[in-house]
């Protein structure tokens, strides 16, 4: 059965057109073992802008039906500013870059019954024909692995509070050392350590360029008290990083960090609080590993009535203006 899912893949691939000579999808490897939306395919064929959106958001990170609403609206924002969104996610064992309405709607409503994939999960949901919603780590190397240059999400992992003795570090951060996507995001929640992430980010060799800002913003507020080591101001400066990332083969990602819109900021203080209680309550619980963001965010949400979810939206969205207006922007250097 497996092999007549591989062959109904390499069908339909076959039956799209031909990659060019310009464009990065063309793995070998990867034929056969990705599936792409017609509309993301046609568009890494003809080196039109491409952004990336992982799956673990919509399954772990938001309830429904706000998580389903917000991924719609969040492509919706990419198309609006001329790029093709292609969220990614494993269904049914395969690796899909671009996802449908059925298949968006159908992750929605798996929710946590999903895997949360990391990249270490990548082949054990493949190989069990399982349903993966993945995370920065493992969208990055799919992003990577096809071509898409560009990446969205609302926050990544990083190190945790305490890592130093639990060793809880997100893959997220060694993926970005070592492979060469651009991660939009609003920084790092303050359920996280911030300094040690930014610390652990230089050891990889990750650049880190804040938004419009000199300082690195902590998701929910836009300021962390750590400065951000760099600071661009336009899209096109960050296309031109981007473009000097690719053409000096550093092989690492870039992280830009861009800062929640100021009016959503405001209840920063409120969702503080909030966060304390929640860490507290995770400690008490024992929930650690990959169980620890999902319950945090959840418990935030409840905490704050809300609050910290209609700052997640507000934020994702945001970060899928700027992702696509850089995506657009490193399409046209690369004409
Ligand atoms: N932070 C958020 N929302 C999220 C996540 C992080 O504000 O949905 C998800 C992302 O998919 C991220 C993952 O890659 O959690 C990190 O999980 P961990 O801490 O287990 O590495
Ligand atoms: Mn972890």
């Amino acid at each position: 059965a497996s092999s007549s899912a591989l062959s109904r893949l390499s069908n339909l691939h076959n039956h799209l057109r031909p990659l060019d000579s310009n464009n990065q999808a063309r793995s070998s490897l990867i034929e056969g073992l990705v599936k792409f939306s017609p509309e993301v395919y046609q568009a890494l064929s003809s080196g039109r802008a491409v952004v990336a959106l992982e799956s673990t958001i919509i399954s772990h990170g938001m309830p429904y039906p706000q998580n389903l609403e917000t991924a719609k609206q969040v492509e919706e924002i990419v198309r609006k500013n001329g790029a093709v969104p292609a969220t990614i996610a494993i269904l049914d064992g395969v690796p899909c870059v671009g996802l449908s309405a059925e298949q968006l709607e159908r992750l929605a409503t798996l929710g946590t019954r999903a895997q949360k994939t990391a990249r270490r999960d990548i082949a054990y949901v493949v190989a069990g024909r399982r349903n993966g919603a993945t995370t920065v780590s493992a969208t990055m190397f799919f992003a990577s692995t096809v071509g898409i240059p560009v990446f969205v999400t609302g926050g990544i992992g990083g190190v945790h509070r305490h890592g130093e003795e639990t060793m809880d570090v997100s893959s997220d951060l060694t993926e970005l050392g070592k492979t060469p996507v651009a991660v939009v995001s609003a920084g790092v929640k303050s359920i996280l350590d911030i300094p040690k992430t930014l610390e652990y980010l230089e050891t990889q060799g990750v650049c880190v360029v804040g938004y419009k800002t000199d300082e690195f913003p902590a998701f929910f507020t836009d300021t962390s008290g750590c400065k951000a080591p760099c600071r661009l101001d336009t899209p096109e400066e960050c296309a031109r990083l981007i473009d000097a990332t690719t053409k000096l083969k550093l092989g690492n990602g870039v992280l830009i960090a861009v800062p929640i819109p100021k009016e959503q900021s405001a209840s920063g203080s409120k969702i503080e609080s909030a966060i304390q209680k929640a860490l507290k309550e995770a400690r008490e619980k024992n929930i650690i590993g990959s169980a620890e963001t999902p319950f945090l965010l959840a418990r935030v949400n409840e905490l704050t009535g809300g609050a910290s979810l209609a700052s997640n939206i507000a934020l994702v969205k945001n970060n899928a203006l700027v992702g696509s207006k850089i995506a657009v922007a490193l399409a046209r250097l690369r004409e």
